[in-house]
């Protein structure tokens, strides 16, 4: 009977712990673009605080912060130097303390960004991993991955394997002193972690622990499918490649005359992830009532993406994840720099995919566009918006309110803010956009020609990191850089051109603006359950400009309509969606609300929801069925 009685306890604090994340909206704040309180030019912790009213008034649930760790700052906080201290940038634990707090006392639940796959080469665990290989301290000497050279008949020497690093160049880099490679899936100053030795996996989970005791509500966990390398003895027909005599296999050739190839496949989605990360929930999140949202920027699929938010009890793993497939459909082979067109279709496939299949696996999906790797929305998924950038903006919120999932807005998408569009050198701060300019200018040197420099220039103002991680503008001040910080500093970014008018001081007093529509939609999606967890069907999946879906909860039926198109459209109600009709929310007021809708003309980038009552038809059966 005990037994029942605890099981029955468990399953109810699963049931607990899977839902105040559900119908949450996330709010990111990349803490050194968010409000300077101290004149240095930087973001930082009390500036948080001075904007936690801000958020409650936006309708806020979970603030995310950027990495706070200290940090020398080479990949902005993603290159933890020391995981139990504040950057001093930022502040310090007091201010912490007060900001976790000041949050909880307003009900806002903070989440922390943390990089588990990697440390700073300034991490004292990897100082003392190579001082072990000296003949240091052997706790330390396999908490990063080593690899010994491959030396051919000529004494020449190359790297164990030939994998390319996500930033540039080979994942490999050599060490003099100790005469050895440590691999680094990102930048060179970002040594991976060795996730196979269970001591350095211990130290993870005490570094989680310690955040979660504090009172953290969970954390954004960075590249999580990436911990798992692939050995010779893993390769398989889903991961081939060439075993070498270093025990790590080389990649396939992708990218012939040249040595280093992309190795997705030998570092994403690895053998022994998910027995990692059963580990780390075990270890960690089954403990708390925390959120573990793990992000995979690298190779993700839904039906992969499946295996990871299985909601057996024994297979748990994480809650959600964040996936690439709709911010990626503009690059050519994942190469986020080569750029392509891409059809509205492509987009409605890959969002309803995703949508589908994580409501299949019993999971639940992330529901975002931007963020501080990601440029700004409005100027990415309305492509050539002037004529309607106010719709714009708009539309998207119409859109990521109305699908099935967590929705994660990213600083100062809710002031429709947009790429600076002009290139400056001024504005390469990001390590990975200044490898990518820098190889540019050598490809010039080469002979490369200048119009290849101007591609790299359209690449970088329309991809580039550092676009969306400008200072948030909050008043239209000019001597204060829109009141980020004081009148003498200069912040560590240029603010953008239309600050002024982008501010949220003006915006929170205009009932037109696009910040009034953001809190407008998290009310609106608050009110109607069924926007949050209906059943989401696309309609009319091959229309050029129209994205339409349905979602179906309860008694209640809801038709989204998006033009994406910045020309006129009519867009007629297909009579297998049934009747009665009644928009609830539009874009704009172009028309009067509280009439049945059965055809639609829809401005550039006009969107509108629309609702209908179930009612039984005549022989008894729910309308549902023909919806
Ligand atoms: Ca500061």
């Amino acid at each position: 009977m005990t037994v029942v009685v605890s099981c029955y306890a468990l399953s109810r604090l699963a049931e607990q712990k899977s839902t105040w994340w559900k119908d949450a909206v996330v709010y990111q704040i990349f803490v050194s673009s968010f409000k300077d309180t101290n004149g240095d030019g930087y973001g930082d912790l009390r500036g948080v605080i001075e904007k936690l009213e801000y958020m409650i008034d936006l309708g806020i649930n979970i603030v995310w912060l950027s990495p706070i760790f200290d940090s020398p700052m080479y990949d902005m906080g993603y290159d933890t130097a020391d995981y139990y201290r504040i950057n001093p940038i930022f502040g310090d634990m007091e201010d912490f303390d007060n900001l976790l707090e000041q949050a909880h006392q307003r009900g806002l639940r903070i989440i922390l960004d943390i990089a588990l796959n990697h440390t700073s080469s300034e991490h004292v665990w990897f100082k003392r991993s190579v001082k072990a290989a000296k003949g240091g301290d052997e706790y330390f000497k396999d908490f990063y991955i080593w690899g010994d050279p491959i030396v051919d008949e000529d004494r020449n020497r190359r790297p164990p394997s030939n994998w390319e690093s996500v930033f540039e160049g080979c994942m490999w880099e050599w060490v003099p002193e100790i005469q050895k490679y440590y691999l680094h899936v990102f930048g060179r100053a970002q040594p991976d972690v060795n996730w196979e030795n269970p001591n350095l996996r211990n130290e993870l989970w005490k570094v989680l622990r310690f955040w979660l005791d504090k009172g953290v509500d969970g954390f954004r966990l960075d590249a999580i499918n990436c911990m798992s390398k692939v050995r010779n003895q893993d390769l398989c027909a889903q991961r081939p490649g060439k075993p070498t005599v270093s025990g790590w296999p080389d990649a396939p050739i992708s990218t012939p005359n040249r040595f280093e190839q992309k190795a997705n496949e030998m570092f994403a989605n690895g053998p022994r992830i998910h027995e990692y990360l059963k580990e780390m929930h075990q270890q960690v999140f089954a403990r708390y009532d925390a959120l573990s949202l793990g992000e995979m920027s690298c190779g993700i699929t839904p039906e992969l993406g499946q295996d990871f938010i299985a909601r057996d009890p024994n297979e748990q793993q994480l809650d959600l994840i964040l996936h690439f497939e709709h911010v990626e459909l503009d690059c050519v082979d994942g190469d986020k720099w080569v750029l392509r067109d891409w059809e509205l279709p492509e987009l409605k496939a890959a969002v309803s995919k995703w949508q589908t299949c994580m409501a299949e696996a019993g999971g639940w999906d992330t529901i975002w566009i931007e963020n501080h790797d990601q440029p700004r929305g409005a100027s990415r998924f309305c492509k050539d918006a002037e004529r309607g950038q106010l719709n714009a903006a708009k539309l998207l919120a119409i859109w990521l309110f109305t699908l099935q999932g967590t929705v994660i807005i990213f600083q100062g998408q809710e002031l429709g803010m947009t790429n600076p569009e002009e290139f400056s050198e001024e504005m390469i701060r990001d390590i990975e956009t200044r490898i990518y300019w820098d190889v540019a200018h050598a490809d010039l040197a080469l002979g490369g020609g200048d119009h290849k420099l101007e591609m790299a220039k359209k690449a970088i103002t329309s991809k580039g990191r550092d676009a969306s991680r400008i200072p948030i503008p909050w008043n239209s001040n000019h001597e204060t850089s829109g009141g980020f910080t004081d009148n003498s500093a200069k912040p560590w970014l240029p603010i953008h051109p239309h600050f002024a008018t982008l501010c949220a001081e003006a915006q929170r007093r205009n009932p037109a603006s696009v910040w009034t529509f953001y809190r407008d939609m998290i009310r609106l999606r608050r009110q109607h359950p069924g926007l949050i967890y209906g059943t989401y069907q696309l309609v009319d999946e091959h229309h050029p400009s129209v994205f339409a879906y349905t979602r179906i909860h309860g008694g209640n039926f809801y038709l989204i309509v998006l033009n994406f198109g910045r020309e006129y459209v009519e867009w007629e109600v297909p009579q297998a969606h049934g009747r009665g009709w009644v928009p609830i929310k539009l874009t704009s007021d172009y028309e009067p609300l509280g009439l049945e809708v059965t055809k639609l003309r829809l401005g550039p980038y006009d969107g509108v929801i629309c609702k209908r009552e179930s009612c039984k038809a005549a022989n008894g059966d729910s309308e549902s069925d023909i919806v």
